[in-house]
C-alpha cells in the first residue's frame, strides 16, 4: 500500500434526492463505489454529506445557531439517527464490495467551538488507517463548547483531515461539473470554472456568495465548500471538485486522467 492519503468527499445531492426527505439514491451510490475500486487497497478516507437526511431535520429544529430550548434536544437526536442510517445505508454498500471500511462517527471524535472544529480524537483513525482500513466519516451533529451543539458539514471535516494528515489529494465529489460563473442549474450560459487560484479566487467567492441561496442546505453550499478547500490549498494539497454523477468520472480522477471539473491549482506547495 502506498503512504498517499487520499480523502474522498461524496456530496449529499449525489447519494440522496435534496429535494425529497430521506430518498437515498441506491444506484448512485452503488456506481461510485463500482468507480472507487483503485482505492480499495489505498490510503483513503471517505467522508459523505448529509443530504435529504441530516438537513431538513437541523433546519426543521433550527439546530445551525445551537441548542436553545429543549425541544431542540430531539432534533439532536434526529439528527443524529438520520446520519447514522444514511452512513450504515453506505458502509453496508461498501462492505458489499469487499471495501474494508469502518464507519467512524463525527460526534464521537470532533468538539467545535462556535462552528469550527477546536478538538479532535484522531488515533483510531489514525490506527485503522494502518491497518489498511478506510473510515467513514459523514456531516453530522457535534459537541460545541458555545452553542451546546453545531452542525459540522463533511467540507469542514474533510478540510480538518486533509491538513492534520497531510492528505495528498481531496476529491470533492458533487452533482455539477465544478465552481461556474454563476449558478449552471439556474443559467444556462453558466461558465465552468476549470482552474481555481489566488489571481481569480477573491472574484470567484463573490460570484458564490451572491448565487448560494440555498435554503435545503443549512451548511453553505458551494460557497461553504470553496472557503473550507482554500484553507486546504494553502497547504499544497491536490483539490478536484468533481462531478460524482457522471459516469466515469470518479474512476478517471482517481486515476489522475483528465476531466471536465474544477481543480484548485498554484497555490503554495508543501
Ligand atoms: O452535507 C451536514 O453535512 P454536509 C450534516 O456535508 C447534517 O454539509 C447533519 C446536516
Amino acid at each position: 500500500m502506498n503512504n498517499k492519503l487520499t480523502i474522498i468527499k461524496i456530496g449529499g445531492s449525489v447519494i440522496t434526492d435534496k429535494h425529497t426527505p430521506f430518498s437515498v439514491d441506491l444506484n448512485a451510490i452503488k456506481s461510485i463505489i463500482g468507480e472507487m475500486k483503485p482505492v480499495k487497497e489505498e490510503k483513503t478516507i471517505i467522508v459523505h454529506g448529509g443530504g435529504s437526511f441530516g438537513h431538513p431535520v437541523a433546519i426543521k429544529y433550527m439546530l445551525s445557531n445551537g441548542l436553545k430550548n429543549r425541544e431542540q434536544v430531539k432534533g439532536v437526536v434526529e439528527t443524529s439517527q438520520a446520519m447514522l442510517s444514511l452512513n450504515k445505508i453506505i458502509v453496508d454498500m461498501f462492505i458489499q464490495e469487499d471495501f474494508p471500511v469502518i464507519s467512524c462517527s463525527p460526534h464521537n471524535i470532533f468538539i467545535t467551538r462556535n462552528g469550527r472544529i477546536c478538538k479532535s480524537f484522531l488515533y483510531p483513525l489514525n490506527y485503522f488507517l494502518e491497518m489498511g482500513l478506510i473510515p467513514v466519516l459523514f456531516g453530522d451533529v457535534v459537541y460545541d463548547t458555545e452553542r451546546g451543539v453545531s452542525i459540522l458539514s463533511g467540507d469542514q471535516i474533510v478540510s480538518y483531515l486533509s491538513i492534520k494528515l497531510k492528505a495528498n489529494r481531496v476529491i470533492l465529489g458533487t452533482d455539477v461539473d465544478g465552481i461556474y460563473s454563476s449558478d449552471p442549474k439556474i443559467n444556462p450560459e453558466a461558465q465552468l470554472i476549470r482552474e481555481l487560484n489566488p489571481e481569480n479566487y477573491q472574484d470567484i467567492l463573490k460570484i458564490l456568495k451572491s448565487t448560494t441561496k440555498n435554503r435545503i442546505d443549512v451548511t453553505g453550499g458551494m460557497y461553504g465548500k470553496v472557503r473550507e478547500l482554500v484553507r486546504v490549498a494553502k497547504h499544497g494539497i491536490d483539490i478536484y471538485i468533481v462531478n460524482a454523477r457522471t459516469p466515469g468520472n470518479i474512476s478517471k480522477i482517481l486515476n489522475s486522467s483528465d476531466i471536465n471539473c474544477t481543480r484548485f491549482k498554484n497555490w503554495c506547495k508543501r
